[in-house]
């Protein structure tokens, strides 16, 4: 049974990082485990329903939203590897200590609009090297493929934390004890697939290259792409994504011609970024349908971003469709 405890020394020591990067994830899947404990109890802990307060993107914030991000944020700045950190909950970064070497960037809880309903939500989570001096915005603004790690803990059937540190995907289930054991080594997300995730009651805000490229799925083995596929959509971006990784798929969530000023929905530094390094380790992609994701330059911590990930053969397609509109 290869605990995470036993695991991270090992993989560190494998690939040369460092123990630093080691002690930054303990304190990471031990704040959400810590969550999960919240997340479990529900209505049992008094942690359902509305806080009371709005975050920086506008968003009523729910109780767990908040408790899930203090508990993090406390974590966090307790450990003297974290420079700063930045939450989806927060406006700015919070600097922590200044000789620490990383960059912990979240979404304490994503998916929080099913937590009233029992439907999976979980905490995404990525990690940057802290540039050296003074600690601004500007040192969080690097691209994705600059991550050193991510990973999301799903809090669903099961609780489950999926990892990666550039060398491969690794998952893990919490057993009774509260550790993370080893279930699953390197899934492999096959090129093609037959089912897709998107919210389709947006259909008619979408550009003209996603109407066609879901008409064309929609139109099944008839149509052009000569298969029936399927459709998910639950509505938390952590269930979709983990379903991919372990069947396949693709998700999206386009730009929405309603306010052409959001370029799409899911935030790129601690949604899309974190996401898109754990596909692509998985043999998956990731874009906004122009660029890879992890090659976009971010502009501002909460930048949002129009997303396509999965399997790579539908990421192929929906980018070519898109380059001869
Ligand atoms: P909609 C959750 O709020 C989230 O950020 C993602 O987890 C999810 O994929 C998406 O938004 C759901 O959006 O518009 O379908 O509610």
């Amino acid at each position: 049974m290869n605990t995470l405890a036993n695991f991270l020394p090992q993989h560190l020591q494998q690939h040369n990082l460092p123990a630093e990067l080691g002690n930054v994830l303990e304190t990471v899947t031990a704040a959400c485990c810590a969550i999960n404990n919240k997340v479990r109890l529900g209505a049992l802990a008094g942690v359902l329903g509305m806080a009371g307060t709005g975050n920086v993107q506008g968003e009523d914030q729910k109780k767990l939203d908040v408790i899930a991000n203090d508990i993090l944020i406390e974590a966090l700045k307790n450990n003297p590897n974290v420079g700063g950190l930045a939450s989806e909950e927060e406006d700015s970064f919070v600097a922590c200590h200044e000789n620490g070497g990383y960059l912990v960037l979240f979404d304490p809880l994503d998916g929080s609009s099913n937590i009233d309903v029992n439907i999976s939500v979980g905490t995404i989570f990525s990690i940057l090297a802290k540039p050296e001096g003074t600690l601004t915005t500007e040192s969080f603004l690097q691209k994705g493929r600059n991550q050193v790690a991510a990973g999301y803990v799903l809090y669903g059937p099961q609780t489950q934390l999926v990892l990666t540190l550039k060398h491969g995907v690794f998952v893990f289930t919490l057993n009774e004890q509260g550790e993370f054991v080893e279930t699953q080594s390197q899934p492999k997300i096959a090129a093609a697939t037959q089912e897709f995730a998107v919210n389709m009651s947006n259909q008619r805000h979408w550009q003209p290259p996603v109407q066609q490229y879901i008409a064309e799925l929609l139109a099944g083995k008839e149509g052009v792409r000569g298969k029936n596929y399927n459709m998910r959509w639950v509505a938390s971006m952590v269930a979709e994504i983990h379903r991919i990784l372990m069947r396949g798929g693709v998700f999206m969530y386009p730009q929405d011609k309603r306010d052409p000023s959001k370029p799409g929905k899911l935030r790129l530094m601690y949604e899309a970024n974190p996401m898109s390094l754990i596909l692509e380790q998985a043999g998956g992609a990731a874009s906004n349908a122009h660029q890879a994701m992890l090659d976009i330059q971010p502009e501002g911590l909460h930048q949002r971003v129009a997303v396509f990930m999965g399997s790579s053969e539908e990421v192929a397609y929906i980018n070519n469709l898109h380059q001869n509109d």
